[in-house]
């Protein structure tokens, strides 16, 4: 079995209420589906979220960098060569999203050639992930309505709280009416996206000490390597690198340094196969995970919970795949449905969705 074609498709689905965060803000989901063919007539697919603020991809280098240069690369090539193709996408240094939709894509047609779903084949863990919701900023009052809406609808009671405002005042007081407003039984984190300081995190971190916090993410610039340090090492709780350990070698480099204690794996930035080298680095160096959320829709989530059920380490705790509840319309024929917080990893072979043809064609921008 050979890749006879690679498509990428632009698209641009309008989330209902844009997500606000420090790095930026998102109101349209302005995407990327990847379709991986072969000469055997399966098609994988895979979702590629370019985040601009974070990576400086965007939806028309996405598009670009996989028609000029990668998509050129994996012609021909066996979908199972992993090891193989992975070699030559890797020649180039950035680009995660684009290398990371094309690993999805080609495991979703490893696991429909094996008839398998692909979560079997990564580890089948579990079949299902409690759920985390992220919450963006806004006033209190709407962050803690935002938030109870989701665990009355959906059940889901662990959410991470996005942080780095100026003054932290603002954050500070979200936090607290989040704490006061859903009970101690609220699972609560905070995620900074390099807003602030290291010296103003430790002290947004001192004033919300009482607040009973399970992790700090990424405060301030992920370029601060010594300050990160200087602040994790008055830390109580694990601190999350985020943007700062986008790839493997990464994480080892934050781990060992002592300027982060816990990982966020995404999915849409490493896809399985380095998500799985992620992992592991984690288990050999003692670090915790969280399974992150890069703003998906429906198709990057099933990516994250395929991920996530099939190991230990990404089913331990809550894993962030609510965001796409917020989307105006998704393109899969199936809806994915979070109940009593949680999410079941679809069944079928390979990632186990299908996408609404005519939705596509009403989204699509080529
Ligand atoms: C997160 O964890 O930071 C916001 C920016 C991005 O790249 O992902 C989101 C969530
Ligand atoms: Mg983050």
């Amino acid at each position: 079995m050979r890749i006879s074609k690679v498509e990428a498709i632009p698209y641009a689905i309008p989330y209902r209420k844009p997500l606000r965060f420090a790095s930026g803000e998102v109101h349209t989901a302005e995407h990327v589906l990847v379709r991986v063919h072969t000469d055997e007539g399966l098609v994988g697919v895979a979702d590629a979220p370019p985040r601009p603020f974070t990576y400086g991809e965007t939806q028309a280098s996405v598009r670009a960098v996989i028609d000029e240069l990668f998509a050129p690369a994996l012609l021909g090539e066996s979908p199972l060569a992993r090891q193989r193709w992975h070699a030559k996408l890797h020649r180039t240094v950035g680009n995660p999203v684009a290398k990371a939709a094309l690993d999805i894509a080609a495991w979703d047609v490893i696991g429909q050639s094996a008839g398998l779903p692909v979560t079997a084949l990564l580890g089948g863990y579990t079949d299902r992930l409690r759920v985390a919701h992220m919450v963006g900023f806004a006033e209190p009052a709407k962050m803690v309505a935002e938030a109870r809406r989701f665990r009355d609808e959906y059940g889901i009671t662990t959410f991470k709280v996005k942080v780095g405002r100026r003054p932290a005042e603002l954050d500070i007081a979200a936090c607290r009416a989040l704490r006061e407003g859903l009970g101690d039984e609220a699972e609560l984190y905070i995620d900074g996206n390099r807003g602030w300081s290291a010296s103003e995190s430790a002290r947004a971190l001192r004033m919300m000490a009482d607040l009973d916090l399970a992790f700090a993410e990424e405060l301030n610039p992920a370029d601060d390597v010594l300050g990160r340090r200087w602040l994790v090492s008055r830390c109580p709780i694990p601190f999350v690198a985020d943007e700062s350990a986008s790839k493997p070698a990464e994480v080892a480099r934050e781990l060992l340094g002592g300027s982060a204690t816990a990982i966020s794996i995404k999915t849409a930035r490493t896809g399985f196969t380095d998500s799985q080298r992620v992992l592991h680095l984690c288990e050999g160096l003692g670090a915790e995970v969280v399974l992150g959320n890069q703003i998906d829709g429906q198709l990057g989530t099933a990516a994250s919970v395929v991920f996530g059920a099939a190991f230990a380490g990404t089913a331990r705790r809550a894993a962030e795949l609510s965001n796409f509840l917020d989307m105006s319309d998704d393109l899969l024929t199936e809806p994915l449905r979070i109940e009593g917080g949680t999410l079941l990893a679809p069944s079928a072979p390979g990632l186990g969705v299908v996408i609404d043809e005519d939705k596509l064609a009403h989204y699509r921008l080529d």
